[in-house]
């Protein structure tokens, strides 16, 4: 059997649907075809690019008509348990909602996919909900880019209101903060945000911060946190968009307070359109997005090039035997390959 006879078999077998058939699927609002296609979307096998473009453009005509929210905070400080409170809410007001996840750190330790799962108990089981736990391989870079694509294709199929979870460590709040229109920053009453591991830089990007768990902080100790924090954010530069970030209270257990951040960000997103920051920013993002797809391009069209894997081995022997800089071989790999 040929290879490509042997291929189609196996695609048969597994009833695989091609592009078409998946982008079809997923403008009807089949979760099953729409969760296929961000499989491929991560998917880091060759064969898989091409279908994953496909999809992509078959999608994008239909996507945008959505807000998309960031969610961040340090680990255990409740993101999950809110998204779970927040979108049934979110349901109950008529909405249809996607739920993603950025989280290197379940790359590492693979357990926080269950948890998150668990946390969400009623909001997976909900027709008008769809929950994708973070990819458990590969980059940051490479995870934040499934991500964005994935906005695209829960757009196409419907969902309106697209929540992004990510943990307040590190870089994925900048690459998270790239995709979304409202950043939300969940906080704790008790703890000081030193303690809390939030650096500067991420209460600066929030376009709100809300304090959770309040069910089980004093009410003084909620009002003193909150009072600490709004003269914090005082200090940051003004937003870009004219936003002043609002700092609130909430329970994901009680559900005090969700009703309140629903209100929060319709009034972000009527005063951004109003002012003209909303398409804008969205404009931007997307610009960025095609430069990163350029050089995702141009990279890939490079390693396909005659004679690059020899090469570049070549050039790495002898970086190992001393004979060449990384940074010469770099310069002599483009020029052996008639690029530079
Ligand atoms: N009392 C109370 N517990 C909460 C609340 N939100 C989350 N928790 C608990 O905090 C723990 C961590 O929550 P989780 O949503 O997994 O945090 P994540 O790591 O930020 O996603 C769990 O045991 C939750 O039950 C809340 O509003 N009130
Ligand atoms: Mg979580």
């Amino acid at each position: 059997m040929t290879k490509s006879l042997n291929s189609n078999f196996k695609r048969q077998r597994r009833n695989q649907k091609s592009a078409q058939e998946l982008v079809d699927g997923i403008l009807s609002g089949n979760k099953a075809d729409l969760a296929q296609g961000i499989t491929m979307l991560e998917s880091s096998k060759p064969e898989h690019h091409r279908m994953a473009d496909e999809i992509i453009n078959g999608c994008l005509p239909h996507s945008g008509k959505s807000i998309r929210v960031g969610i961040t905070g340090v680990p255990g400080v409740g993101k999950s348990t809110f998204i779970e409170a927040f979108g049934n809410h979110l349901i109950e007001q008529g909405h249809k909602i996607a739920v993603l996840a950025i989280d290197p750190s379940s790359q590492k330790s693979g357990g926080s996919i269950l948890g998150d799962k668990t946390r969400m108990e009623t909001l997976v089981r909900k027709e008008e909900a769809f929950v994708r736990p973070s990819p458990s391989k590969g980059s940051l870079g490479g995870v934040a880019k499934a991500t964005r694509e994935s906005i695209i294709l829960c757009e196409a199929a419907g969902f309106d209101f697209i929540i992004v979870e990510t943990v307040g460590v590190g870089q994925s709040e900048i690459a998270v903060r790239g995709m979304v229109d409202f950043f939300l920053l969940l906080m704790l009453a008790g703890a000081g945000d030193e303690l809390q591991g939030i650096k500067r830089g991420i209460m600066e990007m929030a376009d709100a911060l809300v304090i959770t768990k309040a069910d089980i902080e004093e009410k003084t100790k909620v009002k003193a946190a909150m009072t600490e924090y709004k003269n914090a954010m005082h200090l940051f530069p003004p937003h870009e968009s004219d936003w002043i970030p609002v700092v609130s209270s909430c329970s994901a257990i009680s559900g005090e307070g969700i009703e309140k951040i629903n209100e929060i960000i319709g009034s972000y997103a009527n005063t951004t359109k109003l002012n003209g920051f909303f398409d804008k920013n969205r404009t931007r993002q997307d610009l960025k997005w095609m430069e990163e797809r350029v050089n995702e391009l141009i990279l890939e069209s490079l390693k396909n090039k005659n004679g690059f894997q020899e090469k570049s081995n070549e050039l790495a022997t002898k970086i190992t035997q001393g004979k060449i800089s990384p940074f010469r071989a770099a310069e002599q790999l483009l020029k052996d390959l008639n690029i530079t």
